[in-house]
């Protein structure tokens, strides 16, 4: 059961039904569950999946513990720990916002709220933010003055007014400007190197750029001028640069904020425990994620639903996809604090949005609900624009071995597949030279299905080790990251980095670049703009797994490739497409699959209904 339409089974038809039936076997974890239907999960088809750890499991906080007292409060924490389904939010249904984006090409980057859990509000951000851009303005106040300490707008959560945010304060100490500084050299250095190739671009595909006076209501830069390029829209986003040959950007309505109040999840905390737990999943559409909670540090004991060598730090960034389970010790004056998350974008794709949750000690069994928020600038580690303070550390991805001590196979694998991650066209992003798109017949039923012999169709040989060696074409228009996800099993991730990667194999590439004794073993990674990544797995599952990014715009406009794994084995286990239709779970396959493609748009119960879950994990 793994419920991707065109994959592993035929859409679920409006008013129908589907039972998932899996075994957790010694599975346990945190994942997701979400539709694999267009882009239907961003119309809140999604949600938190936990299969508890057995209690016998060495868990990686123990050794924290000073003695068996706090060791329980450990543990019971963890049974406790509160997911948090991480969101962005348009308000707008999601096949909407994909006509319009297949229509103009504007990418559709710029959402209204972040969520948790459902909850969370539009909170404009105060004019000096959108005229200082998404580097917040720091990079020309630390070259005026170093020193002089930095008062910014902050995020005042109490009342969300622009006025009141300008009269709080975020104070930023001389290190961070540093930091910022670095920071801000390098997204500046990508801007331009986008705008030298959308310029040379602009001819040779008919790209064209909007007008001074066109599509947004802040004011708009030439071409020559990147500097202005950095005001935002009133929402925080960067302003649109690539449409639709012939598309005029001035028929675009503008960008327009207005804050609401609606509550933010709040999750308690017993204080007299010590310790408190929750589980991030980063379930967007198009927001890479900072997160970060005020006062405190966050112990992150697993990654992708398996435990970690475990890290301490105060912010992390969590792509689309990927999950985190961390431990919080609560070692602060009693109170509310912020959990705050904002979008973290990669390149230049940039919203610069904050939406908080709220963790609450109760003491007693009293909850701190009527106290004031612990909203003091020194308890905040992390910027509106998702950036770290530099004294706060951030998690190292890169860094978290699994905790079983699981490495993987030595020596050269049996089979390398290179993969040129592209964005070939305005709406169209593949894997493997070719969009991915929905056969009519699953692949899992073997050659009766158009997909089976397409070119985004991929054959691997079974009780094999494989080598994925993905990166971004040179060739590409875009200069995002994208987050690669792989169904069906969990990966070693080798390594990854901007730049290129000259090699045709694993073995081919030095160690520097290469992590074969201990890499993190997870299901999602980031693949840098402009870069790559490697990662390696087994193929011990059959099955048809689709590989794809995350970014629910990239993926419904091509950006995936199915791996059809151990053919042979996969055609014992798995039932005919016979019976797979005369199933009256997916009785009304016939008409669904003339249906499918004709799903009224403005039909929004059709749309709960045909979207088809995914459970990513096997
Ligand atoms: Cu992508």
């Amino acid at each position: 059961m793994d419920g991707v339409p065109g994959v592993t089974q035929f859409p679920i038809p409006p008013q129908g039904n589907f039972t998932y039936r899996f075994s957790t076997g010694s599975e346990y974890g945190f994942y997701w569950y979400h539709s694999h239907f267009r882009a239907y999960y961003n119309d809140a088809v999604r949600g938190p999946l936990l299969i508890h750890p057995s209690p016998s499991r060495r868990r990686p906080f123990e050794s924290l513990a000073r003695d068996s007292t706090e060791l329980d409060a450990m543990r019971q924490a963890e049974r406790a720990a509160t997911p948090l389904l991480l969101t962005d939010w348009y308000h707008r249904l999601s096949d909407d916002i994909y006509d319009e984006y297949f229509t103009t090409g504007a990418f559709p980057q710029c959402v209204d709220s972040l969520l948790a859990n459902g909850y969370g509000r539009i909170q404009c951000l105060p004019e000096s933010i959108l005229h200082a851009g998404p580097g917040l303005g720091l990079e020309s106040i630390i070259a005026n003055d170093p020193h002089d300490p930095l008062s910014m707008p902050g995020m005042s959560m109490d009342t969300m007014s622009s006025s009141s945010m300008s009269s709080s304060s975020m104070s930023i100490d001389s290190m961070s400007m540093d930091s910022m500084s670095m920071d801000m050299s390098m997204s500046m250095h990508k801007r331009s190197d986008h705008a030298t190739m959308m310029a040379a671009d602009s001819t040779t595909s008919g790209m064209n750029m909007p007008s001074a006076t066109s599509t947004s209501t802040s004011p708009m830069a030439s071409m020559s001028g990147m500097a202005d390029m950095s005001n935002l829209g009133p929402k925080g986003c960067s302003m649109q640069m690539m449409f639709k040959p012939g598309f005029n950007a001035s028929s675009l309505p503008p960008e327009t904020c207005s804050n609401t109040t609606s509550e933010l999840f709040m999750f308690n905390a017993d204080a007299s425990q010590g310790w408190v737990a929750f589980h991030l999943v980063n379930a967007a559409a198009v927001s890479r994620l900072s997160v970060s909670l005020d006062g405190h540090s966050m112990l992150v004991y697993a990654a992708d639903g398996l435990y970690v060598e475990p890290q301490e730090v105060k912010v992390l960034h969590i792509s689309i996809g990927q999950r985190y389970s961390v431990m919080v010790r609560l070692d602060q004056t009693p109170g509310n604090y912020y959990l705050r998350f904002a979008s973290y974008p990669y390149g230049d794709m940039q919203q610069v949005i904050e939406d908080q949750a709220i963790l609450s000690y109760q003491t007693n069994g009293t909850s701190m609900t009527n106290m004031d928020i612990m909203d003091d600038s020194t308890l905040t580690w992390m910027l509106v624009n998702g950036s770290a303070k530099l004294t706060a550390p951030e998690l190292d991805d890169q860094m978290l071995a699994p905790f079983d001590g699981n490495a993987p196979p030595s020596g050269p694998s049996d089979t390398t597949e290179l993969f040129a991650i592209n964005q070939t066209d305005i709406v169209t992003w593949v894997v493997n030279g070719q969009p991915f798109s929905e056969p009519q017949s699953p692949i899992i039923y073997g050659n009766v299905s158009d997909g089976w012999n397409a070119a985004t169709t991929l054959h691997m040989p079974g009780n094999s080790t494989i080598d994925l060696i993905m990166y971004v074409a040179n060739d590409s228009m875009d200069t995002m990251g994208h987050p690669m996800h792989l169904h069906g099993h969990k990966f070693w991730f080798l390594g990854s980095g901007e730049g290129v990667f000259p090699y045709q194999s694993v073995t081919d590439a030095p160690s520097s670049m290469i992590n074969l004794r201990n890499p993190p073993y997870r299901d999602t990674i980031d693949l840098p703009p402009s870069g790559w990544a490697v990662i390696r797995y087994v193929t011990d599952n059959p099955g048809t797994w689709l590989f794809h990014c995350h970014v629910q715009w990239h993926q419904v406009s091509g950006m995936g490739v199915v791996l059809v794994e151990d053919e042979e084995r996969m055609r014992s286990m798995v039932g005919s497409i016979e019976d797979a239709a005369n199933n009256p779970n997916t009785a009304a396959l016939a008409t669904s699959l003339a249906r499918s493609t004709v799903i009224p748009t403005s039909s929004y119960s059709a749309a709960l209904c045909a979207a088809v879950l995914s459970l990513l994990f096997h």
